[in-house]
C-alpha cells in the first residue's frame, strides 16, 4: 500500500479530515452584497506570459513606455459565462486567460470585506488592486477571500487569471466526457459583512426524526462569543442560543408543528437568524430521508426515485447556464417527463438548481468529478476531491432537495481506488449525516448476466450503477435476454441507461442514431429493470443532448452527445414519450 494511503486512512481515523474547513458565506445571494457581474476585459495567455506583470494591470503612463498587454483595450466578456460560448477563438481553448473589471467601493469602518466566486474553472489566481487576494482548484464549486485590507475607497479592479488546461492529477482528470467550459462560470460579488457575522448554518431535521431539527450557527468575527436566535415564526419556533468563544452553537429544536417538504407540496419556510450585528433568513424545507431495507425512505414513506440525469449546459447558448431562467427550463423539461428526482451529473451544478429544486419538488442526487480513472495514487488528488465535496455539501446542505451525495462516477475497482472512495465516502458521512451517500458503480457482464459486486457498494446507502445493455452491449432487442445480480440487500438505483438518436431521424428499430432505436431501447429497459429485486428509482442518461469533444460522427453527432431524450433545439425525441408513460406508471404504484 502507498504511503498516502497510510496517510489518510490514519488521518480520517483519527477523525483530523473532520477538521478540513471550507470558509464560504452560507447563502450569499441574500446578505449585503455587491455584484461585480457584467463585462469584464480579458486576455488570452496560452504561454503564461502575464505571470509576473498582468496582475498589476498596467496603464501606457508616457508614449515610449513599452507595456505589452492593455486590459482596457481589450476586448469583453460576459460574467458569469463561460468563455467557450463567447469568442469563437475560445471554442475549444484551454489554458489561461485574464479577466480584469473595475468597480468602486466605499469601505466603511469596522466592516469586513469579502470577494466570492461562484465557480472558476478549473484554477483561478485572483489580485485586487495588485496584490493577491488567494488561490482556488475545482471548477464548480464557490470560493471566498477576505479582501477588507486590499480594498480603496473608490476606484478598484480586480484581476482573475482562469486556467481550465486539463490535468492527469486534478478532479475531474484528462479524460471525461463533456465540454470542458472554461472561465468565471458563477456570479461575483463584493459582500460586505459586520464586524462579528453569521457565517454558517445547517437547520435540517435529524436522519430519521421528523419532530428533531438539529444543527449548527458558526459565526466569524471580532465580539464571541454572542448570543443567537434562531426562528421559524409561520412554526412558532424562537430559540436563544450562545456560543461558544470561537462562534460555534448547536442548534436542537423539538416541534411538531411542521408540514413536511415532500414533491408534491414542497412547503418552505422563512428562517430567520439573528445575532448582535447580522440577520440571514433563509428557505428551507423539512424532510428525513433514510433507507430501510430496500426501501428509501421520505418523511417515512416508500419512494421510487422517477428520475433523469442532467448535465449544467443550456443547449441553446450551448454553455452553462447563466442564470435561474435557464436553470428553470431545465428543470421544467424534468417536470414534463413526471420526474420527482434529477441526477445533476457529473459535478456540482449552479447553485439556483438546487434551490429552484427546493421550490419546485424535486429531489436531487449531487456529485463531484471523481469520474472514470483519476490519479488514485496521488495524495493532492485525494485532497482536491475531498474539498470539492466539503464545498458542495457546504453550499447545499439546506436544501430539502438534494437527498444524495454521490463520491464519484463509474471509477474502475483497483486497491488504490477502493481506499480513496471509502475514504470519501467516510468523509461525506461524517460532513452530513442526514442525506444518503451513493456512487454511480460499474457491473461487468458474463453470459448476459449483469454483475453487480464492486465492494465500494458496502460503504454505500444506496447501491447505484450504470448500465447501456442495447447500446454499448448488444442491440435493443438484446435486451430481454438480460438478468442481474445485485446482492447488497440495500435500495437499487439505475443511475445511467439509454442510447443516441438524432432528433428528426427516423428508420427502423435496428438502425444505430434513428430515433426508433432510442425508443426500443427505453421499451425493452423498461420491462428489464421492473424485474430487479430492491429498485428504488432510475436516471435513464440524459435529458437533453449536451456538447462533447468526444463525439465526432459528422451525421449523427457533430461534437454532440446524442443520448437525450430532447435535442438542443428542444425537440423531444421518440423515446421521452416511453420514459414518461413509465413515470406515470410508477407514480400510481408510489402514490
Ligand atoms: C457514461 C458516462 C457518461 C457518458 C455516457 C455516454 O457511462 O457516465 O458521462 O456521457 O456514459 O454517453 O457514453
Amino acid at each position: 500500500m502507498k504511503k498516502y494511503l497510510v496517510f489518510f486512512v490514519v488521518c480520517n481515523l483519527l477523525g483530523l479530515y473532520a477538521s478540513a474547513q471550507v470558509d464560504i458565506i452560507q447563502n450569499i445571494d441574500s446578505r449585503n452584497i455587491q455584484n461585480l457581474d457584467g463585462q469584464w476585459h480579458y486576455i488570452i495567455d496560452p504561454y503564461e506570459t502575464g505571470n509576473n506583470s498582468f496582475y498589476q494591470n498596467k496603464e501606457q503612463k508616457s508614449k515610449s513606455d513599452l507595456l505589452e498587454y492593455d486590459f482596457a483595450k481589450s476586448t469583453m466578456l460576459n460574467v458569469p459565462g463561460d468563455w467557450n460560448s463567447q469568442d469563437d477563438k475560445l471554442l475549444y481553448y484551454e489554458g489561461t486567460v485574464w479577466y480584469e473589471h473595475d468597480f468602486n467601493v466605499t469601505p466603511r469602518p469596522g466592516k469586513i470585506y469579502f470577494l466570492y466566486f461562484k465557480s472558476v474553472n478549473y484554477e483561478a489566481a485572483v489580485y485586487i488592486n495588485g496584490q493577491k487576494a488567494g488561490e482556488h482548484k475545482g471548477g464548480f464549486t464557490p470560493f471566498q477571500f477576505d479582501v477588507t485590507s486590499l480594498l480603496h475607497n473608490g476606484s478598484n479592479f480586480v484581476v482573475v487569471k482562469a486556467n481550465n488546461r486539463r490535468k492527469k492529477e486534478n478532479v475531474p482528470t484528462e479524460n471525461f466526457d463533456w465540454w470542458n467550459y472554461g472561465g468565471i462560470t458563477g456570479d461575483v460579488f463584493l459582500a460586505e459583512m459586520p464586524s462579528t457575522f453569521i457565517s454558517d448554518y445547517k437547520i435540517q431535521l435529524t436522519r430519521s426524526d421528523y419532530r428533531h431539527i438539529n444543527g449548527f450557527v458558526q459565526l466569524k468575527g471580532r465580539q464571541l462569543p454572542q448570543k443567537i436566535t434562531v426562528a421559524i415564526p409561520e412554526a412558532n419556533i424562537h430559540t436563544m442560543i450562545t456560543t461558544n468563544d470561537s462562534g460555534y452553537a448547536d442548534i436542537n429544536i423539538t416541534t411538531n408543528k411542521l408540514h413536511y417538504w415532500t414533491p408534491e407540496n414542497p412547503k418552505l419556510y422563512n428562517v430567520i437568524i439573528t445575532d448582535e450585528e447580522d440577520t440571514v433568513t433563509d428557505k428551507i424545507g423539512f424532510r428525513t430521508v433514510e433507507t430501510k431495507g430496500q426501501d428509501i425512505l421520505l418523511n417515512g414513506k416508500p419512494v421510487f426515485l422517477r428520475g433523469i440525469c442532467m448535465h449544467d449546459e443550456d443547449p441553446f447558448i450551448p454553455g452553462r447556464p447563466r442564470n435561474v431562467s435557464e436553470c428553470r427550463m431545465m428543470l421544467s423539461w424534468a417536470k414534463e417527463l413526471n420526474c420527482n428526482f434529477i441526477r445533476l451529473a457529473h459535478y456540482p451544478h449552479n447553485e439556483a438548481e438546487s434551490r429552484l429544486a427546493d421550490s419546485m419538488g424535486i429531489m436531487l442526487w449531487e456529485e463531484v468529478p471523481v469520474y472514470w480513472s483519476i490519479d488514485w495514487e496521488n495524495s493532492s488528488t485525494y485532497d482536491i476531491a475531498q474539498h470539492q465535496l466539503s464545498e458542495l455539501i457546504a453550499r447545499d446542505k439546506n436544501r430539502a432537495s438534494v437527498i444524495v451525495w454521490s463520491i464519484g462516477n463509474e471509477t474502475p475497482a483497483t486497491e488504490a481506488r477502493e481506499k480513496f472512495m471509502e475514504a470519501l465516502a467516510d468523509h461525506a458521512h461524517m460532513l452530513d449525516d442526514t442525506r444518503l451517500v451513493s456512487a454511480a458503480l460499474l457491473g461487468h457482464i458474463n453470459n448476459n448476466v449483469f454483475h453487480l459486486d464492486d465492494p465500494l457498494g458496502k460503504k454505500l446507502d444506496v447501491v447505484s450503477f450504470n448500465e447501456y445493455l442495447g447500446w454499448y452491449s448488444g442491440l435493443p432487442q438484446d435486451i430481454s435476454k438480460y438478468s442481474f445480480t445485485i446482492d447488497y440487500g440495500k435500495p437499487i438505483i439505475i443511475t445511467e441507461t439509454g442510447g443516441g438518436a438524432l432528433a428528426g431521424f427516423h428508420a427502423d428499430a435496428e438502425t444505430r442514431f434513428s430515433e426508433e432505436f432510442q425508443e426500443a431501447i427505453y421499451k425493452n429497459q423498461v420491462k428489464l429493470i421492473k424485474g430487479i429485486d430492491g429498485l428504488r428509482g432510475i436516471t435513464p442518461w440524459i435529458l437533453v443532448d449536451f456538447q462533447s469533444p468526444k463525439r465526432m460522427n459528422p451525421t449523427y453527432q457533430d461534437y454532440w452527445n446524442r443520448k437525450g431524450l430532447i435535442s438542443e433545439t428542444g425537440q423531444k425525441k421518440k423515446a421521452f414519450y416511453v420514459l414518461k408513460s413509465f413515470y406515470d406508471e410508477m407514480e400510481k404504484k408510489y402514490p
